[in-house]
């Protein structure tokens, strides 16, 4: 095994496989619209949805997620949540990010861009989390709601997570374990930290809790690391956006996560910004 591969580990659950998606949501899946014509409806419910129902219900689906420092990858972070919360058995492939050779070895692994999180599933590698996001859907329909118009609203607001926010991004990298770090935070800034805590005031208000779309999904999940930064770099938060941010940090997938970030013992130094006190 090659030295980067620092643990393996294995999950398993007792707990019987969630339901697979039954075959109009399949339809919808595959075909991206509702279905009005019968005889393709009919050609469809024979054959595509038994060949997955039956792969999930034999638990032959064989993940294994390539990821990387606990304590400081996001990313990693949502797809390794997204996983222990549908209950799906995977191996675990730690890299150390940021050293001269991290990203070739994601690429050795199939990670075509040398970034993690990479899952892979058998022969198919998908290596950016909105799409580990929809690939894992396809067999696990609690990771959206079932509502069509609430699943837009979760896409559309992990759309935002995954390709905006960049000034919080980088300004106040994930460090989960750290606290009372002082961020350089810009208008920019600023304006990204209004926006997160608008949406996560929002959504408790609109959907009613416990979660910002009613049940935990995705779209929490996709804050997780936020919520993190936000207790690192000592954000302030109220009313219901607060309710989330406690509520997720607590969460008993959280916990664990952070606690394993606590017990590694690797340092990136340029994640490691200067302390408040
Ligand atoms: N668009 C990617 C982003 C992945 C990403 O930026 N991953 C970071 C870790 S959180 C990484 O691999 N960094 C290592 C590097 O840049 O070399 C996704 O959604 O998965």
């Amino acid at each position: 095994m090659p030295h980067a591969l620092r643990g393996v580990a294995r999950h398993a659950f007792e707990t019987p496989r969630r339901r697979v998606p039954r075959v109009g949501e399949w339809m919808r899946l595959l075909l991206g619209a509702p279905i009005t014509c019968h005889k393709q409806l009919a050609r469809v419910e024979c054959r595509v949805p038994s060949a997955y129902r039956e792969q999930a219900e034999e638990n032959q689906m064989s993940f294994t997620l390539i990821l990387g420092n606990k304590n400081y990858s996001s990313w990693s972070m949502r797809a390794w949540l997204l996983l222990r919360f549908v209950e799906a058995p995977f191996d675990e492939i730690l890299i150390d990010l940021y050293t001269a050779n991290s990203r070739s070895q994601v690429r050795d692994l199939g990670g075509q861009t040398g970034l993690v999180p990479v899952l892979r599933d058998g022969e198919t590698t998908i290596w950016d989390t909105c799409a580990i996001i929809e690939y894992l859907y396809e067999v696990y329909p609690k990771i959206w709601p079932q509502s069509r118009a609430l699943r837009a609203r979760g896409r559309s607001l992990c759309g935002e997570v995954h390709s905006s926010l960049q000034f919080m991004r980088e300004a106040m990298p994930v460090n989960t374990r750290a606290r009372h770090r002082t961020a350089n935070v810009t208008p920019e800034v600023i304006r990204d930290l209004e926006r997160i805590r608008e949406i996560w005031g929002t959504c408790m208000a609109e959907n009613g809790g416990p979660w910002l779309l009613g049940d935990l999904c995705a779209l929490d999940i996709m804050f997780a690391p936020v919520a993190t930064r936000f207790q690192t770099y000592g954000v302030a938060v109220i009313g219901g956006a607060r309710q989330f941010y406690e509520r997720i940090l607590e969460h008993p997938l959280v916990v664990e996560w952070l606690s394993a970030g606590r017990a590694e013992s690797s340092t990136i130094e340029q994640f490691e910004l200067p302390s408040s006190m």
